[in-house]
C-alpha cells in the first residue's frame, strides 16, 4: 500500500467517454482493469466525473449554426464544442460499470456551470475558479498525485498541468489512460506534461 500522502486520481472513466458512449475514446474502456488494480494500491483515491447541465455552453447543440469539434470563442478564451455528453442524471455520465468505485474516497463533479467548461479537476476552463480538489488533498496531507483516466490530451493533461503547477508531484500513467486526439491535442498535451516536469510513465 502506497504511502498516505500520495493520492490516485482517476479522471472521467464514465460510459460516454467509453465505447458507445455519446463522446467515446477509442478503447476508453481498456483502462477499466488497471486503474481498478491500482486503486487497490493507495491508500487515497479520487474519482472525477464530467457533469453538465443540459444546457452546457461547451454543447454544440447550444450554440445554433454550430457543429461538434469546432472551436468557440468564450468570455474565459477558445471552447471546443462537444457533441453533448454527461448530461446530469443520464446513463452517459455514470461511471462505467466495470470501474470499482468502492475503493474511492471522493467522487468530484465539474463542469455543473451552464457558463463555464471545466476540463481540469482543480480549474474551471478560466483557469481560475477552482473545484476545491486542491484543498481537499493538501488537508488531507497529499503532496504526490497520480492521474489515469480519459480523456489523456484533455482532462487528464489539463488535470496533471494544473496539479503540477499548484506544487504536487505528478505521474502520469500512460497504460491507464486513452486520448481523443483532435488536430494534434494529444502532441500539444504531451509536450507541455514533459515541459511541466510530469513523470510520464
Ligand atoms: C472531456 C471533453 C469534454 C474529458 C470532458 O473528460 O477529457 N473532454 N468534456
Ligand atoms: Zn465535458
Amino acid at each position: 500500500m502506497r504511502a498516505l500522502s500520495e493520492a490516485l486520481i482517476a479522471i472521467d472513466i464514465q460510459n460516454d467517454f467509453c465505447p458507445g458512449g455519446a463522446l467515446a475514446v477509442t478503447d476508453g474502456d481498456a483502462i477499466i482493469p488497471a486503474v481498478n488494480a491500482l486503486m487497490e494500491d493507495f491508500a487515497i483515491t479520487v474519482l472525477t466525473q464530467d457533469w453538465h447541465p443540459a444546457n452546457h455552453s461547451s454543447f454544440a447543440a447550444n450554440h445554433p449554426g454550430t457543429t461538434p469539434f469546432s472551436q468557440m470563442q468564450m468570455p474565459y478564451g477558445a471552447q471546443v464544442l462537444w457533441p453533448a455528453h454527461c448530461v446530469i442524471g443520464s446513463h452517459g455520465a455514470e461511471f462505467h460499470k466495470g470501474l470499482n468505485t468502492d475503493h474511492s474516497d471522493l467522487i468530484l463533479r465539474k463542469g455543473f456551470n451552464p457558463a463555464i467548461d471545466s476540463y481540469s479537476a482543480f480549474f474551471e476552463n478560466d483557469r481560475q475558479t477552482p473545484t476545491g480538489l486542491e484543498g481537499y488533498l493538501r488537508t488531507r496531507g497529499v503532496s504526490a498525485l497520480t492521474l489515469v483516466g480519459l480523456a489523456t490530451d484533455f482532462c487528464v493533461a489539463y488535470s496533471a498541468l494544473d496539479a503540477a503547477k499548484l506544487g504536487f508531484d505528478v505521474t502520469l500513467r500512460t497504460d491507464a489512460c486513452r486520448a481523443i486526439d483532435l488536430d494534434g491535442s494529444m502532441d500539444q498535451a504531451m509536450t507541455a506534461m514533459q515541459a511541466a516536469g510530469i513523470s510520464i510513465t
